[in-house]
């Protein structure tokens, strides 16, 4: 009855502007109720009474949940992950809970997709996990919705996969639903940069989508930057992150060459990082870890290549860059036999195995690697890292003159800011450093990549 009487009125308002032409009063009634729909989440973002959902609470999601959290709004996470579920419910932030009963989407004015898009060991882009989000958004999809899809996608994702699922719930973006991009900018570990510090790329299926997005973001960002289109924000993202693994393989195939000559490559890339302007440094390493650098790149070559045209220098960075674990085993195997000889049994500890340093975080740890080849050599293989306790079946050793004397050869492998690298020194074992935490300073057992 409710819905009837507001229909009527909104009829008998719209006829009464004397517009008598069926059409263009049932035309102008339509407009009246879209602006309804969208007016309606516009106050509620302005209000800060909206809903947020969060699709994925990893590093991502949990990361953007805390600050939407922190501006006001009541967030409610989405995993399949029950640890994911209960880190974020133990925090016991009442603006901020997690569950896995995702017919609580229906309860959300926005959602937020932040579902991994990882790539299988072929280097193709796994789309399984996005579109099972996407479908079950579809599922509770309600008139109104700010869906927002933050996860890396190839250009033309959003639009060609995430837009069809939705719609076939009978409803249309822009018109019932609305539907945005904006990449995730996470960065796991970085003390220089807040959340709110890091420009938000933004994008809409349309005008309406896009406004109500940035919006939405000015609320806990400081800076959003729209862009003409969704693919313009989809590409933005891979390129970014193509940009630094490219530049991560230059100097690491470069660092072969200086090497080879006994130049010092990480006092090369500061004396170039003195220029001003028109230079980024990048620093060689063990290999490129992570779900983003060594990842997001491929759904570029993926997508270029089905446009026939090949991105042969993203491949060649991801084989040197690949390549680097073999390397640092293989100058670990030459170390040990001239310093300990070829026959003797050896053991090695690596100091570091995440993928980065200061994060919890092991995924395509270089370190790993060279972990799992130093075994195939046949060494004894200990670890230790602060941040990771048990790995391997093997628990991080505590770095002591006592322990650190039992090995016949120490690799930093990943530079964490709280480790006594000069306690390391002491010990006078053979230091084979991929990170340069020595900065070049001439000891006898300190040995460069
Ligand atoms: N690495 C090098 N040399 C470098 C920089 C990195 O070997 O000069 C290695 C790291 O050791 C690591 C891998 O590359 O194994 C990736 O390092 P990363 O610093 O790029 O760390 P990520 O994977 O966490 O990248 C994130 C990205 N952020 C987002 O995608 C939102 C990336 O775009 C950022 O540039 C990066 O953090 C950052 O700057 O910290």
């Amino acid at each position: 009855v409710l819905a009837s009487f507001v229909f009527l009125s909104e009829f008998i308002q719209v006829s009464s502007l004397g517009f008598y032409n069926p059409y263009i009063q049932f035309t102008l009634f339509l407009l009246k109720l879209y602006m309804e729909v969208s007016r309606t989440l516009k106050t509620k973002i302005e209000q800060k009474t909206a809903v947020v959902g969060i699709m994925g609470v990893g590093y991502v999601g949990s990361n953007l949940g805390w600050a939407v959290s922190s501006a006001g709004y009541n967030v409610v996470g989405f995993d399949i992950d029950k640890h994911k579920i209960y880190t974020i419910n133990s925090a016991g932030k009442k603006n901020f809970i997690a569950t896995d009963d995702f017919s609580k989407l229906g309860t959300c004015d926005v959602v937020f997709v932040c579902v991994p898009t990882p790539v299988d060991k072929s280097k193709k882009p796994n789309l399984t996990p996005f579109v099972r989000a996407i479908k079950s958004i579809k599922e509770y999809l309600k008139k109104g919705q700010l869906i927002i899809v933050e996860s890396s996608v190839a250009p033309g994702t959003v639009r060609g996969i995430a837009l069809p699922v939705l719609q076939t719930s009978g409803m249309t973006a822009e018109n019932d639903f609305f539907l945005a991009f904006s990449p995730e900018r996470v960065d796991p570990g970085n003390r220089k940069y807040e959340f709110c510090d890091i420009p938000k790329i933004v994008a809409g299926m349309g005008n309406t989508s896009k406004d109500l997005t940035a919006s939405l973001y000015g609320k806990f960002v400081n800076k959003v930057v729209p862009v003409s289109s969704i693919e313009t924000a989809e590409f933005t993202k891979l390129f970014e992150n193509t940009f630094r693994l490219v530049n991560i393989s230059l100097v690491n195939q470069v660092q072969e060459y200086a090497d080879a000559i006994g130049i010092d490559m990480n006092e090369v890339v500061e004396a170039a990082a003195t220029k001003p302007f028109g230079f980024l440094p990048h620093y060689p390493g063990p290999g490129v870890g992570g779900h983003c650098i060594p990842v997001d790149p491929y759904y570029l070559v993926d997508d270029a290549k089905k446009h026939n045209i090949s991105l042969s220098i993203i491949e060649d960075a991801g084989r040197i860059n690949s390549n680097r674990p073999k390397k640092v085993a293989g100058k670990a195997q030459r170390i040990l036999e001239e310093t300990n000889g070829v026959k003797k049994h050896h053991t090695v500890l690596i100091v570091g195995v995440t993928y980065k340093p200061d994060v919890a975080d092991v995924r395509e740890s270089a370190s790993l690697e060279i972990w799992e080849m130093l075994r195939e050599k046949g060494y004894t293989v200990h670890y230790h890292d602060p941040y990771i306790s048990a790995i391997n079946g093997v628990s991080s050793i505590e770095l002591s003159d006592d322990t650190v004397k039992n090995f016949d050869l120490i690799i930093i492998s990943t530079d964490h800011k709280n480790i006594d690298y000069d306690g390391l020194l002491q010990a006078k074992i053979p230091i084979l450093d991929t990170r340069n935490v020595y900065n070049g300073n001439a000891t006898t057992n300190v040995f460069r990549l």
